[in-house]
């Protein structure tokens, strides 16, 4: 039988109503991202078995050695390796070159393969790098990050079947479904204008049928719009800027935000928390996304079921595998 629980176990969300105060529903991106990948898994498998042996593969390019970016690659390789997934880290040393960087991503593109190549951002170099170009030069067919100018064209245009829409956003969007609140003629509201969580983020949005107002750090009146957000998506960089009180009662609140900040009661001297006040929005939202767990898990799913789609996509072009 399907009881409330077990419905909210399949859903990825759980939580208390009553008392005096509401408490948010979590959404956990953790719970959401396991039943992504165990898909994936499956149809990982049976592209194997339909197409004798044959794995989806995805190179992640890194130039540096930085600590966060090390965390998030060890985790894309690691699903992955789970799903079935083909993943090769290249990691060039700060020192390389940005025509070296090119280089590699040139190479990448014409390894038929290889179905998908991201370039993990930010680029730790002791050289000058244009990082829009080197986005721009990852083959848009293997662009499974989303990061090329043709697939946020095509993004922003609505043709959304047609291109590979961001990680984060993606995932953004998928922990909206599994809220079960609709997104068409919602008013949404997104914090930030970045080129890998905000900018996309708006146009899915649009795209899905939401009214969305886009904010930054020229907004004059953040509270205001904020109150206004059946559906709030921030992805601001600054920890715990939302505050409860300036959020809607029952409102969807997705937090991108991943911010260290100090805690001397961890060994590490730190913890990681959102852009959004989790304590007080809780008692205001109706769904809320915990930091962490929540939109970080589903940055790396979405990767890989990019990189599954790029693969089918070879298929449909290549049918004999290869
Ligand atoms: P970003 O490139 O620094 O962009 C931040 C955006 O927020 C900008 O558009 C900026 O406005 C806006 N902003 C900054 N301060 C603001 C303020 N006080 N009020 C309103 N808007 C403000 O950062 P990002 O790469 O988008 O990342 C944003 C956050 O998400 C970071 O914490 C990052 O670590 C996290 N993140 C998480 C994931 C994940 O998978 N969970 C993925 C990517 C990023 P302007 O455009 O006017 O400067
Ligand atoms: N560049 C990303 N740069 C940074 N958190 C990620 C990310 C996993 N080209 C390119 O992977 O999609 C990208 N493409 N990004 N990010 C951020 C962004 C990129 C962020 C968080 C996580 C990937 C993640 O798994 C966990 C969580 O939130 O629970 C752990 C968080 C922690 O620091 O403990």
């Amino acid at each position: 039988m399907l009881t409330l629980a077990s419905l909210s176990l399949r859903l990825g969300v759980s939580g208390c109503r009553g008392g005096r105060r509401s408490i948010a529903t979590v959404v956990s991106g953790n719970k959401t991202s396991r039943l992504v990948r165990e898909r994936l898994a499956l149809e990982v498998e049976r592209m194997r078995s339909r197409f004798s042996g044959f794995r989806p593969a995805l190179v992640v390019l890194q130039v540096g050695d930085r600590d966060d970016s090390n965390l998030y690659i060890s985790s894309k390789l690691k699903a992955a390796a789970q799903i079935g997934i083909d993943a090769r880290h290249v990691r060039l040393p700060s020192s390389a070159t940005q025509d070296e960087v090119l280089q590699n991503i040139l190479s990448v593109n014409e390894n038929p393969f290889v179905h998908g190549l991201i370039v993990q951002l930010p680029l730790d170099s002791v050289n000058p790098m244009d990082s829009e170009l080197i986005t721009n030069a990852v083959s848009p067919d293997k662009d499974v990050d989303g990061l090329s100018c043709i697939n946020a064209g095509k993004l922003s245009r609505g043709d959304l079947k047609n291109c590979f829409i961001p990680c984060t956003p993606n995932g953004c969007m998928e922990l909206i479904r599994q809220t079960g609140v609709s997104v068409a003629g919602k008013h949404a509201v997104v914090i930030g204008r970045s080129k890998i969580v905000g900018a996309p983020m708006h146009d899915l949005l649009l795209w899905n049928h939401a009214t969305v107002t886009s904010c930054h750090s020229k907004t004059t009146d953040l509270p205001e719009q904020v109150g206004r957000a059946d559906i709030l998506v921030v992805g601001a960089g600054r920890a715990e800027m939302v505050r409860g009180d300036w959020v809607k009662e029952g409102a969807v609140v997705i937090d991108c935000g991943i911010n260290h900040v100090p805690d001397e009661t961890k060994a590490s001297g730190k913890r990681v928390v959102g852009d959004v006040h989790y304590a007080s929005a809780n008692e205001r939202a109706g769904f809320i996304t915990p930091v962490p767990g929540g939109v970080g898990p589903m940055t790396v799913a979405m990767l890989m079921e990019n990189t599954v789609l790029s693969a089918q996509r070879f298929l449909l072009k290549n049918p004999a595998g290869r």
